[in-house]
Order: structure tokens, then sequence, then C-alpha cells
């Protein structure tokens, strides 16, 4: 059902005309906040930064299973387990939303999938780094969650109708994750020294990397102006991180944790709180593919993806059989 923009591949090449009257057209539509939907004339680039973008969304959602994967048998109760394995489930559906709505644009699920394996597609930097304590796992919910839902709730009213959809609900489910990251903070706050230190340890090793997750700051952006004429991309990259320092350091002060950033304070003039300079090195070495887990992560896919294949070739028997009936009925 999600394949329907496969009939209009050859408008994703480049040297298709696009005429001066379609371009303005397609450009009041989305002024005028009408959804862009998959059947609908869109220029070219319009298509390729979707594809761009949202396959790379979708593959940072099947990576960043791994590094909370990793704590599902050590989970330390019953209750944190379920729940750990829900949440892990969930990133695996909004996987699964995202290709899809990717495929409305005429890209096939194999072809995306190719590129991550080939390393040829990114996926998002802070999944690159490990998780070493429980604590993790709350910071993962509480940070990296709460910097998703930042960048994602104005998603919901991209211009293009397949993603804004998938949005949704995804927004709707990392909320649930931001707060099981922080109740597991919460409850390691009231918890020992060592629990707390724990928990200190983690903050200082998740905090700018999260922070990285909204991508280079504006000046370095290369997508932003276009993504945002085009409705794609509501708020810059810098704006939301801002939106996210300003409402995660109250959070951290509730939970008794020290951002690790001497620069960081409320600024009474602009309403916001400054924060210290992003070590920009590091984000585009984790990149590059130079991150402290990018060999390992890369390296889980493509195991899961050939343990797979018996699944897509049984898959593929059963669709050529039931055709055969159905021919045959
Ligand atoms: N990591 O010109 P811009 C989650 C790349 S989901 C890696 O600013 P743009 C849920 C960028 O792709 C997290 N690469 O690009 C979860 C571009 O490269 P390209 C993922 C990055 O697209 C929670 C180049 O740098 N969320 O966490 C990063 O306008 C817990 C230039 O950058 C999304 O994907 C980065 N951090 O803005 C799951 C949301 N930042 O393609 C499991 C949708 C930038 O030219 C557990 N995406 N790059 O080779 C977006 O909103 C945008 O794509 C941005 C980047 C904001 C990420």
């Amino acid at each position: 059902m999600y394949t329907q923009g496969l009939d209009q591949k050859q408008k994703t090449d480049k040297s298709a005309a696009e005429s001066e009257e379609q371009l303005v057209h397609f450009q009041a539509r989305v002024d005028a906040e009408e959804k862009i939907e998959a059947k609908d004339w869109m220029p070219a680039a319009y298509r390729q930064t979707l594809v761009r973008q949202i396959s790379q969304h979708a593959h940072s959602e099947i990576v960043g299973m791994l590094p909370e994967g990793n704590w599902i048998t050590r989970a330390p109760t019953l209750r944190r387990k379920a729940i750990l394995m829900a949440k892990v489930q969930d990133e695996a559906g909004h996987g699964l939303y995202l290709y899809s709505s990717a495929e409305t644009l005429g890209v096939s699920r194999d072809e995306m999938v190719d590129q991550l394996l080939t390393g040829r597609a990114k996926y998002s930097s802070i999944f690159n780094y490990p998780t070493l304590s429980w604590a993790d796992i709350g910071m993962i919910g509480w940070l990296v969650d709460g910097a998703a839902i930042m960048n994602q709730i104005p998603l919901c009213r991209c211009s293009y109708g397949p993603y804004a959809r998938a949005m949704v609900r995804i927004c709707k489910e990392e909320s649930f994750h931001q707060r099981q990251g922080f109740d597991i903070l919460v409850s390691l706050s009231k918890g020992s020294d060592a629990q707390r230190r724990m928990s200190q340890a983690s903050l200082e090793r998740w905090w700018w990397p999260a922070l990285m997750m909204f991508g280079p700051g504006d000046a370095d952006s290369k997508h932003s102006a276009q993504s945002m004429a085009w409705k794609i991309k509501r708020f810059s990259n810098d704006e939301l991180r801002q939106k996210f320092v300003d409402v995660t350091v109250p959070q951290a002060e509730h939970l008794g944790l020290k951002i690790p950033d001497p620069d960081l304070r409320w600024n009474e003039e602009t309403g916001h709180y400054d924060f210290g300079e992003i070590d920009w090195e590091e984000f585009y070495q984790v990149l590059k593919g130079n991150g402290p887990c990018n060999r390992e992560r890369l390296g889980a896919r493509r195991k899961a993806h050939a343990d797979g294949a018996w699944v897509r070739e049984a898959a593929r028997a059963y669709a050529a059989k039931a055709k055969d009936r159905q021919a045959a009925a």
C-alpha cells in the first residue's frame, strides 16, 4: 500500500523539467499550509530532501534499539524489564512507520536498508555512544527521547502528509519514553550515594552528545534554509537546541544533578540559558564513523540483516504461493 510513489520514480531525476509555474504553484500550496501528498507533483529536490531526512530518521530508530537492547537482560526489576522491552519495540515500530512513509516517495525499503548497511546513509550521532550503566537507560529516555520530542513535535506539522501523520503517533510514544527515563532517574535520585554518583557520571557522558542531536549550528546547517522554506522543518537546529536546554536544566535541578557545563547560566535579558560551545570536532568525527560505537552498531545491523535472510525468503515464497493460488482460483 505504501509503494504507490514507485510509479513516479522518473520524477526524482534532477534533469526532469520543472517549470517556473509548477514551482510557484507548489510553494504557494506549502505557504498555504496545504499537505503535500504522495501522488502530488513536487520538486525533485523536495522529494530527495524528504527521502534523505525520513530514511535517516528511520535508520536512527532502528539503530537506536541497540544501546537500550543492551540492558534488557540486566534491567534491575521485572517491571523495568517489561517497560524497557516495550520501549525498544516501540522504536522498531517507529522505524517501520518511517520506512513506509519514505516509500511513498518512490524509494524502496531494500534500497534504504542497503544505504544504511553500506554506510552511505547517516543515522543519529547519539546512537554511537555506549550504555555503560543502568543510569544510561534513564539518561536515554530523559535526554535522548527528550531531544527527539523537541525536534519531532514540529515535524507533526511537516508539509509532507505521510511524514507528518507518522510523527503524530511517534511523538505520543516518545513522550511515554521520556517519562520512563525520567522516572528511572527519579528512583536513582532517591537511592544510595552510589546510585546518585552513577546518574551524575551518566549525565556527564550524555549531555553534550544529546545537544549534538539537533545537528550543526545554524551557520553550518546546509539544509535548514531550504527545508524551512518548504516547511519540512519549522525551527532551526539552534532554536530547538535552545528550547531543549531551557526545559531540561530545571529538570536536572529537580534530580539533583549538575550539568557538566561551566558556562551554563540563566540570562535575564534573553530569558534563556546561555550554554558553552559544543565540541563540533567530536560531532563530525562521529558522523565520519569514528565514534565510540559506530563499527559495533553497523556490525550488529549487518548481522541482524543476514540472520533475517530466511524470513525474507520465506515471505517471498509465501507471497508467490498466495499469488499462484489466487491465479488458479
Ligand atoms: N547525527 O543541514 P543539516 C530518536 C547531518 S530519533 C547524524 O542541519 P538537516 C528516537 C544531516 O543529516 C533521532 N547526522 O541537516 C529514539 C546532514 O547530512 P547529509 C533522529 C546528523 O537534515 C530515541 C548534515 O549533518 N531524529 O532519537 C545529525 O536539515 C531513543 C547537515 O545537517 C531525526 O532524524 C546528527 N545528530 O537537519 C530512538 C529527526 N545532525 O544528509 C531510540 C528528523 C545533522 O547532508 C532511542 N531529522 N546531521 O549527509 C531532522 O530533524 C534533521 O534531519 C536534523 C538535521 C535536525 C537531524
